[in-house]
């Protein structure tokens, strides 16, 4: 089962895994280089032994695929997970008058009286962002994230690359190519253009059989949070091209670099490990489209899927 790779991946890291203090100061257990193997023609790999949410996956890779950089697209579409990066930029700024937000990660979790005030000033900004549009220019945007590096990387010659839509034309025109590379790492903007420098640092594709393959190389990874959300959110990209390229699909190979599991999720991972595999989903994408700049959040769906429940935990930032 595709599934029970990243299962085995929660076990190696519990049993084997070093302590490691970490920026967030929450503390993980952690090893260096691990990697996993997704045959994505055996279903697709959304877990089932907790619910995903794949209007998430499917919104923020759009918001990828589309270049965009601004969280108002993310907000428009409900999805919530890149607000505390923004969030955080502007309660740094001297813009910001209300309650002091320091640490408002942790301390939002551990203490009580501080989680509605941080609750509070959460939706003052989402709403802000929404609806205000020198606002939202200024603080809802990430800064030169994936989008911006994917789609329109800027060059010394002050032009645009447009990766994304270079590496698509190579697999057409030259499949065996082995320089099939998208690289969202640009060291000239990591220390301070970006809100967050990129965890999924650059794929490759791979063509052989008539069958698109793709590896990711992830420098650090949130097993129980953020991992889960990768692997389906590449395991997409790839059909997407796949379907655009006339090909079918390989594997998803996902190597990952600091691969750690935090503290606070512990407990939470214990009850997945207790949970029983299902039989993996199958995507539905829309028939119509070729391009992979063509979708909307509504063309694509998966069938056939039936998770154990939703797990919560606190996510770092
Ligand atoms: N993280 C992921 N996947 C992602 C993403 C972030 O696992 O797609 F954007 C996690 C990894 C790490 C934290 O726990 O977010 C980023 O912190 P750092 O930059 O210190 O590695």
């Amino acid at each position: 089962y595709n599934e029970q790779q990243y299962l085995d991946l929660l076990e190696y890291v519990l049993q084997h895994g070093t302590r490691k203090d970490d920026r967030t100061g929450t503390g993980t257990l952690s090893v260096f280089g691990y990697q996993m193997r997704f045959n994505l023609s055996e279903g697709f790999p959304l877990l089932t032994t907790k619910r995903l949410s794949l209007k998430l996956i499917v919104s923020e890779l759009l918001w990828f695929i589309q270049g965009q950089t601004n969280i108002r697209y993310l907000l428009e579409h409900n999805n919530n997970i890149w607000n505390e990066w923004a969030f955080k930029r502007w309660v740094e700024s001297s813009d910001y008058t209300g309650p002091d937000m320091t640490d408002f990660g942790l301390r939002a979790q551990s203490d009580a009286t501080f989680a509605p005030l941080y609750e509070q000033q959460m939706k003052l900004f989402t709403t802000k962002v929404l609806t205000d549009d020198a606002f939202a220019a200024q603080y809802g945007e990430l800064g030169n994230v994936y989008g911006k590096q994917w789609r329109a990387w800027k060059t010394s010659q002050g032009e645009t690359l447009d990766q994304l839509q270079q590496v698509i034309t190579q697999i057409k025109e030259n499949p065996d190519s082995r320089r099939h590379i998208v690289t969202a790492w640009n060291p000239e903007d990591v220390p301070s253009n970006m809100a967050l420098p990129p965890c999924h640092t650059m794929f490759q594709f791979y063509v052989a059989d008539n069958k698109l393959s793709c590896q990711l190389y992830q420098r650090s990874g949130d097993i129980f949070l953020g991992i889960p959300f990768n692997i389906a959110s590449y395991a997409l990209l790839t059909e997407l091209v796949a379907k655009e390229c006339g090909l079918q699909v390989g594997e998803f190979i996902h190597t990952i670099g600091d691969a750690h599991i935090y503290n606070n999720h512990v407990d939470q991972i214990k009850l997945q490990l207790s949970r029983e595999v299902r039989e993996l989903p199958q995507l539905i994408l829309h028939d119509d489209h070729t391009s992979i700049f063509d979708y909307t959040v509504a063309d694509i769906k998966v069938d056939n899927y039936h998770p154990h429940p939703s797990i919560k935990a606190p996510i770092a930032v």
